[in-house]
């Protein structure tokens, strides 16, 4: 198996370029269902343990079945398969530019969720127009183990996110350990109290949002659905912060909001008005190819789906 490693402002992305299954030739929704039911070695051979770690997202390379599409991206984790992935999109268009096969300009890529676009503006910057986001519920509470009542909004950005100010410490680097365990019981709290997304969906991304000491809008912690944390700002998530502003009228389509990791980088976002309440994000971040690989199976070998696959 081929791989291509970047990373997004500090987020991995693993892209699979040669050596994947044949998943057939349909939709990526259907491939990804094929993935996930006769292939899932495949996501922990790449990303668990001794080949990769947690934080770490994979991409399946596909052709498109949509004929205008660059590229289809089928992403996962550790825990499973995502609906999109902001970082990771950004890391696959900077890797297809490394690669050559993507020049500077407007592309499109077919996700299991969506049609998005990507801007490549240099090599590295990349602008991803997102999935239709919208707020679903707002000031949903919950009542969290050792906190109590947690009050956030529940929003879609391509994958299911619960949003809330209340953390219990400042959105630090130090703070990573008690923001996960705090985070976590969040999420623990919405699956026990059957809070789910429209969709009947596990909301499996919690964002904690606080001030940013740097003077961009908002700072954030954001836990993702394997239980690592998002080095980068989280482009998903950002979608779904944008589309809580926009509906509590707390920020005008066009206008700039930058968003920060508890790592200190940065996203740049914005929307504009999307069709029936929804907002289209627009999401700009850096990534950095770091590795080019071949992953070896050997027959010998006590793990050849990783650690716990
Ligand atoms: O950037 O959308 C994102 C993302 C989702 C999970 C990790 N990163």
């Amino acid at each position: 198996m081929h791989i291509i490693d970047s990373h997004t402002e500090g987020e991995p992305t693993r892209l699979i370029v040669a050596g994947g299954p044949d998943l057939g030739s349909g939709p990526l929704f259907e491939r990804r269902r094929i993935l996930a039911e006769r292939h899932d070695g495949l996501r922990t051979f790449a990303l668990n343990e001794p080949r990769g770690f947690d934080a770490m997202v994979g991409a399946l390379l596909c052709a498109p079945s949509a004929p205008d599409c660059a590229a289809g991206l089928i992403f996962f984790n550790n825990a499973g398969y995502l609906g999109m992935c902001g970082h990771g999109t950004i890391g696959a268009a900077a890797t297809l530019a490394h690669m050559g096969r993507l020049r500077p300009g407007t592309h499109r890529f077919e996700t299991p969720v969506g049609i998005v676009t990507v801007d490549l503006l240099d090599r590295n910057t990349v602008t991803v127009a997102n999935v239709p986001s919208f707020l679903y519920r707002d000031r949903v509470s919950v009542e969290v183990e050792g906190f109590g009542a947690v009050t956030g909004d529940i929003a879609w950005g391509g994958n299911w996110f619960f949003l809330t100010e209340a953390t219990p410490c400042p959105i630090e680097a130090a703070n990573i350990p008690a923001l996960t365990e705090a985070a976590l019981r969040i999420k623990q709290a919405l699956v026990r109290a059957g809070i789910t997304g429209r969709d009947g969906g596990e909301i499996d991304h919690i964002e904690l949002f606080g001030a940013s000491p740097t003077g961009a809008d908002s700072r954030s912690f954001v836990l993702c659905s394997g239980g690592a944390y998002d080095r980068s700002p989280c482009g998903t998530g950002t979608s779904a912060k944008l589309a809580c502003l926009a509906a509590h009228g707390a920020l005008a389509p066009g206008a700039t909001w930058v968003q920060e990791s508890v790592i200190g980088t940065r996203f740049l976002a914005r929307y504009a008005a999307g069709p029936e309440g929804t907002v289209l994000p627009q999401v700009t971040g850096r990534a950095w190819v770091t590795m080019e690989a071949t992953l070896h199976r050997d027959p010998t070998d006590p793990f050849p789906h990783g650690i716990g696959g």
